[in-house]
């Protein structure tokens, strides 16, 4: 793959990713609406605002990859999840199709499927239930990513991503840490893979307590080296400091879930 663009790079996984992609593929053109502030002499870089498709045309211009990570990244009013998550990543789609951009690697989030209840596994193939208008917004994006592909031959990957870190932070991050090399495996995966149409994978390390079948990703080759279980003191020791949540501490996307929540006051 000769170029590739990489959205959301002043983002903390794209802030990530400019370390761990450097030298991998001949160029990588990273963007974001505005240029991050450690941006290093030898990166180059284009700002675009993904809610302008002409913007966003310019940005993907002889692009053989995009990894899309821009975007809103939690929960937030409508509008803004509209503008930059509904409106953004229909741009993306849409400017990668006319531009005849082979793939996209699209960052969506555990969130799109949050309302699953911890006590339960799921792959890749459930109903979403989003936990949140950003989840909504990602599940979205999965959507928008199967019709480019199965009506568009575009080749397009779906990172469901658990949470990227150096360790992981709490109990429910014991079960959806991914560690930054391990998102770089998936990524690479994505672009490079020969056999990609559609796919959903789980961006999520080995943790022996996740709650995702990610047998999908080892079928393509993923191959994670991270294991939450390695950090169990850590992560328990730092839950013992969060006040209890009966409806984040029940479902997998945790205080996502909670926020906002009125079903049972309603039902
Ligand atoms: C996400 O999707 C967010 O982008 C990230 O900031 C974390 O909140 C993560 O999920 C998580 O669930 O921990």
């Amino acid at each position: 793959m000769k170029k590739i663009v990489v959205t959301g790079a002043a983002g903390d996984i794209g802030t990530r990713l400019r370390r761990l992609l450097k030298g991998v593929y001949a160029e990588i053109c990273w963007s974001d609406i505005r240029k991050p502030a450690d941006l290093a002499d030898d990166e180059t870089f284009i700002a675009a605002d993904l809610a302008d498709l002409a913007q966003v045309e310019k940005m993907i211009a002889d692009a053989e990859g995009i990894v899309h990570l821009g975007g809103f990244s939690v929960e937030g009013p409508w509008e803004t999840i509209h503008r930059a998550n509904i409106v953004g990543c229909y741009n993306v789609f849409e400017a990668a199709y006319r531009a005849g951009v082979g793939r996209i690697v699209f960052a969506t989030s555990n969130h799109a499927v949050g309302f699953y209840p911890r006590s339960e596994r799921i792959g890749v193939n459930v109903t979403v239930r989003p936990d949140s208008r950003y989840g909504v917004s990602k599940a979205f994006g999965e959507a928008l990513g199967a019709f480019y592909a199965d009506k568009h031959g575009l080749r397009v990957t779906c990172l469901r991503i658990g949470n990227v870190a150096d360790a992981p932070v709490d109990a429910r991050r014991l079960a959806i840490w991914l560690k930054p090399e391990d998102l770089v495996q998936l990524v690479r995966i994505g672009l490079e893979h020969p056999d990609i149409r559609y796919e959903i994978f789980y961006g999520v390390s080995d943790n022996a307590a996740s709650w995702w079948d990610n047998s999908n990703a080892r079928r393509f080759g993923y191959r994670p080296q991270g294991r939450a279980e390695d950090f169990r003191h850590q992560a328990l020791a730092a839950q013992r400091e969060i006040p209890a949540d009966p409806i984040a501490d029940r479902y997998q996307g945790g205080p996502f879930c909670s926020a906002e929540y009125d079903a049972d006051r309603r039902r």
